[in-house]
């Protein structure tokens, strides 16, 4: 196996709300220090850090002020410093998540830009004159309105994709690339395993002719970072890609184009929306979809690309309550889903609860949401008429603050996240749902989840693996094998609240060329799962997989 995250898992730390140490209600560095043992526990090779670099907070750190030190609420460089040395004795690289598409409105290169036409810094973004008075063109914001933002000194607008306190940056001008390259390589300097690239497609933009993402010198940009900085260690590199297909994906992956690692795509996670109405829109899962959607990446890769398998990060619903039932099963949803994924060929990504199974929440009234998404959406919605109660339905099942409440790790004040008052609110259910309860309980989500970290490293089959989906018109079993040389793992999947049976022995045998048809389970999320293959009775949401003895 050539590259060390081929069979590693890695864990995603929102450090805002992983564990606060002082009191302050915001979870710190000192925090994520003092849970790598648990980390370490679960299994997990690196923790993807959300940014933690100096930043106002309009985006929670997404808006970058100083991409070279650290956020006051999280703690020091020193900090920082001591969090590298501490994971690497564990064996666990950190992964820094760089914003390269935009900064803070606060960082000095826009402080300075802003100032007149002709400052230096002008060219690192991206300022337009009016058009007969109004913005320059179309474009919208993903945090709603317009993306051009009018700027009074020097009257012209400014692009901003996202909230108007993050200006786009500017890769048509070529300092900008290597402003990027160096911060990258102050963090490789520093210690860093790996890298994840916020909304990296969008960084080879064409505004005047309102191109965003996949514009014409994306991956020349991308190519040139490698060259000048992930070639230099043996990183784990992954870019943030709404927008790829797979063609895309091996654009960006193909180890032969010297780019990334792998990318994150997300064609799974718009399957609960309606289409071309958007994320806030709803619609039942069909599991067809995430059959079609899934296998397609999965056989999408041949030595020439890489996938990435994630379920949740934090700007997605929970996962058990979207495709799973957060109610009666929740426990053997949860384990459902982690299998389902975990089988898979890619690098599985955990997000920081998922490993305990943590839920949505839902907050009565739109003033108890903090997420910038959400709010400009509600605000937005009800000026064109929507009601409130419609809102509130799309941001229970939707918000990217279902992410984002405070971990769980006790049932005792305010589920041990803090002992002052947390920034955001702590779901309810962390008397029931919590670290403490899950390490007590060897039938725990969080024991399941580390024996599917473990067997991808003992398990040469699930890493190397060829994927085939087995009873593919199947509307609620999602069943599939991973074939390497004599080696097969079928895993087996009722996606149903009710019991469900099925048979995956005759495609299986006319997969492997009809050999010995015993198998035997490596893991189930229920008691006495049946090994008949030729005729399996599956409970709500039960999971197993099976190895050919
Ligand atoms: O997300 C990019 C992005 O497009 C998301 O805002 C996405 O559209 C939205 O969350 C779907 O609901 C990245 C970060 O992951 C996100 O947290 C940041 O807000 C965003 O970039 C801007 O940096
Ligand atoms: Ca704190």
């Amino acid at each position: 196996m050539d590259k060390w995250w081929k069979n590693s898992v890695v864990y995603q730390v929102y450090p805002r709300s992983f564990l606060d140490t002082n009191g302050d209600g915001i979870g710190d560095l000192n925090g994520i220090i003092e849970k790598l043992d648990y980390l370490k526990l679960l299994g997990v090779d690196a923790v993807w850090l959300s940014p933690v670099f100096k930043s106002p907070n309009d985006d929670n750190g997404y808006d970058i002020s100083d991409y070279r030190d650290i956020m006051d609420e999280f703690g020091t460089m020193e900090d920082m410093e001591r969090l590298f040395a501490e994971a690497e004795k564990r064996g666990i690289r950190i992964i820094i998540d760089i914003v390269a598409n935009h900064t803070s409105d606060e960082h000095p290169w826009f402080q300075e830009a802003k100032k007149s036409r002709d400052n230096p810094y002008r060219e690192y973004y991206v300022f337009r004159d009016n058009v007969d008075g109004k913005v320059p063109n179309s474009l919208e914001s993903v945090f709603s309105g317009s993306a051009w933002e009018y700027q009074e000194e020097t009257d012209s607008y400014y692009l901003h994709c996202f909230s108007k306190k993050q200006p786009d940056l500017n890769y048509e001008n070529p300092k900008v690339l290597k402003e990027m390259i160096d911060i990258e390589n102050f963090w490789i300097d520093k210690g860093a395993g790996g890298f994840r690239l916020d909304v990296i497609e969008n960084i080879g933009k064409i505004p005047d002719e309102e191109i965003i993402v996949n514009g014409p010198r994306l991956h020349e940009y991308i190519h040139e970072m490698y060259k000048q900085a992930f070639s230099r260690k043996d990183l784990l590199v992954v870019g943030e890609c709404w927008a790829a297909d797979e063609q895309i994906g091996k654009l960006y992956s193909n180890p032969a184009r010297e780019e990334l690692s792998m990318i994150f795509q997300f064609e799974h996670i718009g399957l609960d929306e309606v289409e071309g109405e958007g994320k806030w829109s709803l619609k039942p899962l069909n599991l067809l979809d995430l059959k079609r959607i899934l296998s397609k990446w999965q056989n999408a890769f041949h030595g020439d690309g890489w996938n990435s398998l994630f379920w949740n990060n934090h700007d997605l619903p929970r996962i058990v309550s979207r495709f799973g039932d957060d109610g009666t099963y929740r426990v053997e949803s949860a384990k459902m889903l982690a299998t389902l994924l975990h089988g898979m060929k890619g690098t599985p990504y955990i997000f920081q609860g998922e490993e305990i199974g943590m839920t949505n929440i839902s907050l009565a009234t739109i003033d108890e949401y903090e997420d910038i998404e959400t709010l400009n959406m509600y605000r937005e919605k009800i000026a064109e008429g929507w009601t409130d109660e419609k809102l509130m339905e799309s941001i229970h099942a939707k918000s990217r603050d279902n992410a984002r409440t405070p971990m769980q790790w006790t049932d005792g004040l305010n589920a041990g996240f803090t002992s002052g008052t947390p920034w955001f609110a702590v779901n309810p259910n962390y008397k029931q749902i919590n670290v403490e309860a899950a390490l007590r309980n060897p039938d725990s989500i969080f024991y399941h989840y580390q024996k599917l970290v473990r067997l991808r490293k003992e398990k040469k089959v699930l890493v190397d693996g060829d994927y085939r989906l087995l009873c593919a018109d199947d509307p609620d079993i999602f069943a599939y094998a991973r074939i390497l040389d004599g080696q097969v793992v079928v895993v087996v999947c009722n996606f149903h609240g009710d019991a469900r049976e099925v048979s995956v022995m005759d495609e299986l045998a006319g997969l492997t060329g009809g050999r010995g048809e015993e198998y035997k389970i490596l893991l189930s999320n229920y008691k006495d799962s049946g090994c008949d293959l030729s005729r399996l009775e599956l409970r709500p949401y039960e999971a197993v997989m099976y190895e050919l003895a």
